[in-house]
């Protein structure tokens, strides 16, 4: 009987112990995690910001000149030109070759502007789309009408870019 008493004891110890571990572990693992996370919806805020203020002076071009900027059908990526290029941002010919200056100071550009983040921007006449990949804010990506569940689309014919 005191055997048995004991051995209860021990395993109560056991799931104790272990349960202390465990909460360490996790807090260890939240606090590892959040920054990056943070860090990510950071960047995917100013995405959400960048093909805004982009979208806005395409359809500004289109009011002036009657069509919107750029070689028709052509897929435009942020990430074309070399990394650290002043030409990323340049308004007057960035990553697409087209003077923005009237509309925007400066192209805006992925923060993290590689293969896999930059922004897209096509046009033909059945209209325009801007793309960005986000990281964090999946439900802006999911739920914007276009056909990449990925991607924030935005523009007049979100089926332009293919997924
Ligand atoms: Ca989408």
């Amino acid at each position: 009987m005191k055997r048995h008493f004991n051995s209860n004891a021990f395993t109560l110890l056991e799931i104790t112990i272990v349960t202390a571990v465990l909460l360490v572990l996790m807090g260890t693992a939240i606090s590892l995690i959040s920054p990056a996370s943070s860090k990510g919806k950071a960047r995917d805020n100013k995405r959400l910001s960048d093909v805004s203020t982009l979208d806005r002076a395409v359809n500004e071009y289109k009011l002036d000149y009657g069509q919107y900027p750029g070689q028709e059908s052509f897929l435009y990526t942020s990430d074309t030109l070399p990394a650290g290029s002043p030409n990323i941002y340049s308004a007057v010919s960035g990553w697409i070759p087209v003077d923005l200056s009237d509309y925007i100071p400066k192209y805006p550009a992925d923060p993290v502007n590689d293969a896999t983040y930059h922004y897209e921007y096509i046009q033909n006449t059945a209209g325009y789309e801007i793309s960005t990949r986000l990281e964090q804010l999946t439900e802006e990506a999911s739920s914007d009408g276009g056909n990449d569940p990925a991607k924030y689309e935005l523009g007049i014919n979100l089926l332009l870019i293919s997924p």
